[in-house]
């Protein structure tokens, strides 16, 4: 446990006392705006004076959005990191005018003393993940094509890491080749379309890294009459709503769960590092994997 300097003998704050600068990265996915709609949710749930600014996919409209928050004087500043790198110098200038900030979701490449705590998942494990499960649906043989997220960002590298430092184990299992579709649909299927032009059909599966761009591969399969799930084996990372009905369709086989729902976390951490109190410096999120197998009685069950 992490804890800041205890503010002497101040009476402590109270949700609807804080007031909370919030940068997020747009609304690229079904994962993204679920983690939007769980911080907004939180903040009127709890009466905090949340700032929240939409930065378009722009990593400029986010250091500008954190430099009007030092400029507000919030209490605080939450910031979901479209890229891993580049922060340096705005993080210190936050450090500077004394406002901590939680980093939530994706990490930021910066050093330790100028992040305060990191609300989030272990992105390498949920690589993990996905090779096992490939690895069973492929009986530890076969070809993959990986569609990778936003270059440069947290959950791009870390799934990636360790999708292929579990590939090690099987050796008859390869990655043809990985190409980013920025995690979304849209880029998805057009990544693949590319990559089918140079590379032909005559692979076994594809590892997404994340469902949107599964799902924008499923549709571009289909237009080409070969069965998704079937055919090619499927596997993405997040577990929002379109997946399982996916996986209901038999067009997907398997989502590593990321949850987005970081609001309540987020807002306890916020207020206990504003009074001094100890605080958890990763916060990290509970996920599960989920199959077609179990996809029908799972999706009522779901929160995004
Ligand atoms: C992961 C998050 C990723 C999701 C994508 O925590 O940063 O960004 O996996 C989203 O769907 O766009």
């Amino acid at each position: 446990e992490a804890s800041q300097p205890v503010t002497a003998n101040k009476t402590p704050k109270t949700y609807a006392d804080l007031v909370i600068g919030y940068s997020q990265i747009g609304a690229e996915s079904r994962w993204r705006t679920a983690n939007t709609l769980s911080i907004q949710e939180s903040a009127q749930d709890l009466g905090v004076d949340l700032r929240f600014a939409d930065a378009q996919q722009e990593q400029i409209n986010q250091i500008n959005a954190i430099r009007s928050f030092i400029t507000q004087k919030v209490d605080l500043i939450g910031v979901s990191p479209i890229v891993a790198d580049g922060w340096d110098a705005v993080f210190a200038e936050a450090k500077a005018a004394g406002i901590p900030i939680i980093v939530v979701d994706r990490t930021a490449n910066v050093p330790d003393e100028l992040i305060t705590a990191f609300i989030g998942s272990d992105f390498v494990l949920e690589g993990e993940r996905a090779c096992e499960e490939m690895a069973q649906l492929l009986d530890q043989k076969g070809t993959i094509i990986e569609l990778e997220g936003t270059v440069g960002s947290a959950p791009a590298r870390d799934r990636k890491t360790g999708f292929h430092n579990c590939l090690k184990k099987y050796p008859e299992m390869q990655v043809l080749v990985s190409k980013s579709g920025d995690f979304t649909r849209a880029q998805g299927k057009t990544v693949l379309q590319g990559l089918i032009k140079q590379y032909g059909t005559d692979f076994d599966a594809i590892y997404a890294h994340n469902d949107d761009m599964a799902l924008g591969a499923i549709e571009l399969l289909k237009e080409l009459g070969i069965k998704p799930g079937v055919e090619v084996k499927i596997v993405s990372i997040d577990a929002v709503e379109d997946a399982f009905k996916a996986m209901i369709a038999g067009d997907l086989n398997v989502t590593v769960e990321c949850n987005p729902l970081l609001g309540p976390q987020f807002f306890e951490t916020a207020l206990k590092i504003v009074n001094g109190e100890p605080f958890e410096r990763w916060v990290k999120s509970n996920e599960g994997i989920f199959r077609q197998a179990t996809a029908d009685q799972d999706l009522p069950k779901r929160r995004y």
